[in-house]
Order: structure tokens, then sequence, then C-alpha cells
């Protein structure tokens, strides 16, 4: 796009996001929660599966005042989201999911609809709003910690993570590769060995149910960035980081390049701006990896929210510096636990972000939390058991078995470590439903959460 055409497109974008007709979305999870998945069925449904019947509780749908969404063109240089592709993923025989992500692209959208009241109402035949939504690998999330940190803190902070139950095993041959590393050799050569050790133990780390925080998480997912010096970043032993050495000197400068041209960009450019947010976050497989996992899923949601700013936003707000004014916590995955769980599991999301939330600015902005599935994967009923109902699940599991089942139980409040010693939780993964495109996909409250996210804009 030329320099004319860049000052005109966000010319536009500023003056509707004055008029409040352009929303930013941003949707927030860790590696694995669901974003890629949640991302396809919300814009699936906004531009394919808007029939009432699919979507009750979106009151424009409802009310019959939607009329469709289309994508909208972007900026050429900027990655699309693979919708098409991921469609198809679903679609394939037998379905599967769409893959994890390894960059980031953005997908932009103009909703049409009548206006329910109002001046608009009568003299606009119809509105419009824009919504631009931006995926990214869950990895990258985890950096904006860092900005809070300097190396020597880091290497601390990354240290007494290390140390974990869930951890300490895997971290012991890179633990005593460092007690034996020359501190005094700060060569490009031996810096980049160490760092493939590292790059290796992340690896690890990221196969281990519940080790949830891996940085920099340019190492494992390293996008444009690879072969960029700065990825020569590992924690030096907290003891070697306090040093003045070579290693620690090398390794420092590498850490403030990445904090501020690899970080600082990322989190301006995608986060600083968004005016609504998402935060999903997978339970499920949290309390199938056993009470470490949760403890550790705790940590990493507290430092991600303490990221964002929330709050309502004065009109210059709004153009300059735009607040989250709505944000949605979102239980990811809720089709794999049967419908009756689904109040024990939102409740669990709520305690399990009290924590978190604790020190973040979040109380002035609007809240909901529910269950979601945004592609549902099993259906649910019943089977009689000694002459009673029971509820269950039907799917499909990863090695492509039919199950029949009942799930197990949702704990509403984060169980103690004892709980975890004694009861195993397997929440078991599902394989999509067959689907032809030609539907709807199937979801759980994909409607409550266009409702919560679009509804008071779409009036
Ligand atoms: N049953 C079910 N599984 C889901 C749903 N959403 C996601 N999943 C599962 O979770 C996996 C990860 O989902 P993604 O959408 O790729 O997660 P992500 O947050 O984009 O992950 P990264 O790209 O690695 O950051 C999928 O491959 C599915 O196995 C859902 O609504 N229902
Ligand atoms: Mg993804």
């Amino acid at each position: 796009m030329s320099l004319f055409g860049r000052v005109k497109h966000q010319g536009r974008e500023l003056t509707s996001r004055a008029l409040e007709r352009h929303l930013r979305l941003g949707v927030t999870g860790l590696s694995g929660s669901g974003k890629t998945a949640f991302i396809t069925s919300l814009v699936h449904q906004l531009t394919q599966g808007d029939n009432s019947g699919n979507l009750p509780f979106f009151d424009v749908v409802q009310q019959q005042r939607y009329l469709g969404g289309q994508l909208a063109g972007q900026v050429l240089a900027v990655p699309r989201f693979p919708l098409e592709q991921n469609l198809q993923y679903l679609q394939q025989e037998p379905p599967v999911w769409p893959p994890s992500t390894t960059g980031w692209s953005q997908l932009n959208l103009q909703l049409r609809y009548k206006a329910g009241s109002g001046v608009r109402a009568h003299l606009q035949s119809h509105s419009e709003l824009a919504l631009e939504i931006v995926d990214y690998p869950g990895e990258w999330l985890l950096d904006l910690p860092m900005l809070t940190m300097n190396y020597t803190q880091w290497c601390e902070f990354s240290w007494q993570l290390f140390s974990k139950a869930h951890r300490a095993e895997t971290a012991q041959p890179f633990k005593q590769l460092l007690q034996g590393a020359d501190i005094n050799d700060g060569s490009e050569l031996y810096v980049q060995q160490l760092t493939d050790s590292y790059k290796q133990l992340l690896a690890q780390f990221h196969q281990t149910a519940g080790a949830y925080l891996n940085q920099p998480g340019r190492l494992l997912i390293p996008g444009e960035l690879a072969g960029a010096p700065m990825l020569q970043l590992f924690p030096l032993l907290p003891e070697q980081a306090s040093q003045n050495t070579a290693l620690a000197a090398k390794l420092t400068q590498h850490y403030n390049s990445y904090c501020k041209h690899v970080i600082k960009p990322f989190y301006q450019r995608y986060f600083s701006t968004l005016d609504r947010q998402v935060i999903l976050v997978d339970c499920l497989s949290a309390l199938n990896a056993g009470h470490a996992a949760v403890t550790e899923l705790q940590q990493a949601l507290q430092l991600i929210l303490q990221s964002f700013h929330y709050g309502p936003s004065s009109l210059l707000r709004r153009l300059f510096k735009p607040r989250i004014s709505r944000v949605l916590f979102a239980a990811s995955k809720a089709d794999h636990v049967t419908p009756e769980q689904h109040k024990s599991l939102t409740l669990l999301l709520q305690q399990l972000l009290q924590q978190p939330l604790k020190n973040s600015q979040y109380q002035a902005a609007t809240t909901e939390a529910m269950a979601i599935a945004a592609i549902r994967a099993s259906a649910s009923g019943f089977v009689q058991v000694d002459g009673l109902a029971q509820p269950c699940l039907s799917g499909t599991a990863a090695d492509q078995k039919k199950l029949n089942y009942f799930p197990g139980e949702v704990p509403a409040t984060v169980p103690p470590q004892a709980v975890f010693e004694r009861h195993k939780f397997t929440f078991l993964p599902l394989q999509p439903l067959p689907w032809h495109g030609t539907s709807a996909l199937p979801h759980i409250r994909m409607d409550h959460v266009l409702q919560f996210i679009l509804g008071d804009k779409l009036r």
C-alpha cells in the first residue's frame, strides 16, 4: 500500500474508532487454550451461521436486524488469519483440528445491521461495525511479563520455576551443564551451543503437561526472527547471572534487545490498542495435569493479566490510548464435560482467576465468566444406570475410537493437593464432529459470547 493509501486507511480507522464503529478484539490465552478454534468459530458464526436457531442469545440476530458479516480488506503486508484453511481441516474426513499457530495473523470483518432504535434506525438503511481480530502463538504471550524484569531477575524467576516438582528432573541436565560452564567465554559459538541446549529443555517443557511458562517464547516459535542474535538467550543460574562476566554481559545485552526489539513492539502493535478481550483458559487440561499444573496456570495468568490496561475510555483515550472496556473470561472446551458440570467449570475458572485478578485493574471493565466450546466436538445425552438417567457424552477420541462416557465431575473450587493425590482427572480430548461446511459450526454459548462482546455495539 502506498504512503497515501496507508494514511487514508489509518485516517478512516481513526474516524470510525472515534465514532465507536470500530472494535479491536483481543483473544488472549496460553498455547493450546483454543484461540485459533475460537476465532475460526466466531468469524464463521458472524459470516455464515447467523440464523436465529444457531445463535438464540445474540440479540441482533434474534431480532432479525443482523444483515450479515463479510471479510474486509486489510493491509497487504499483514498476514491474514487462515480462516478458509482452518475450515478445510474441520471438513476433512475424518475431521481434524487446525494446527497450532506459528506466526501472527489478522482478520478484519465488516458487520452490517439495522439499528434497533434512535435516529439511525429511522435515517439509515443499515449501520456498520468494523471488527479486527488478531491471532498469534500462545507462547509469545508469555514473553510480556519479561518486560517487568531485568536479566538477573529473569534468571532468578526461571530457576525458581525450574525447581518445581513437575520441572526439576527435566531441568537437571541443563543445570549441570551451566554449573560446569565457562562464564568468561562470551563467544558467539559458545553462547549458541548453550542456547541450543536451553532450546531443547524448553521443547521438553513444552511437551510437559502443565508447564505453561516457557520463556522466551521466540526460542520455541521464532517466527520471522529465526537466527537473530538476540535469540541466543537463556537464564544463567542466579549466582552466575549476578557476576560481572563475559557470558553474563552478553546474555544481558541479548535480553535487553529482546525486550526492546521483540516484546515491546509486539505488545504495542497487538495488545496496547485492544477495546475488548476474551481470555480463554483451558481449566480441564490443567486439572488433568495435576496440582503443580493448576498452580502454574494461575501464576501464568497472573503475570499476563498485569500487562493489560482496563477501564472505560474517554473520546481522547479511545483515539490515542484505548483501554479494554469489556472482558470475557471463558473456560474453553466445555464440551469435554456434561452440561450440568458447566456451572462448576465457570465457578472453577472464577476461583482460578481470583488471585491473578487481584492485582490487575480489571474491575474498571465490564466482565463476565462462562464455560464455552468454540467448536463443539461432543453430543450430550443420558444413559439409564440402575433405572436412573445419568448424563453422558459421545465423541471421537484421538485414535478415532467412538466414546460414550461420563467424563467425571468438575470441582467448583481449585482442589487442594491431597485431592490430586487421591484422584486423577481425565477429561479426554476429542476430535471434531464431522462437518460438511454447509451448516453452522456446532458450539456451546458462542451466542452468549457474541452478545457480550458485540451486543451493545449492534443496538
Ligand atoms: N473439544 C474441543 N476442543 C477444542 C476446542 N477448541 C480447541 N480445542 C482443542 O484444543 C486444541 C488447541 O486449540 P487451538 O485453537 O489450536 O489453541 P491455540 O490457543 O490457538 O494454541 P496456539 O496456537 O498453540 O497458541 C485443538 O487442537 C483442539 O484439540 C473446542 O471448542 N472443543
Ligand atoms: Mg493458535
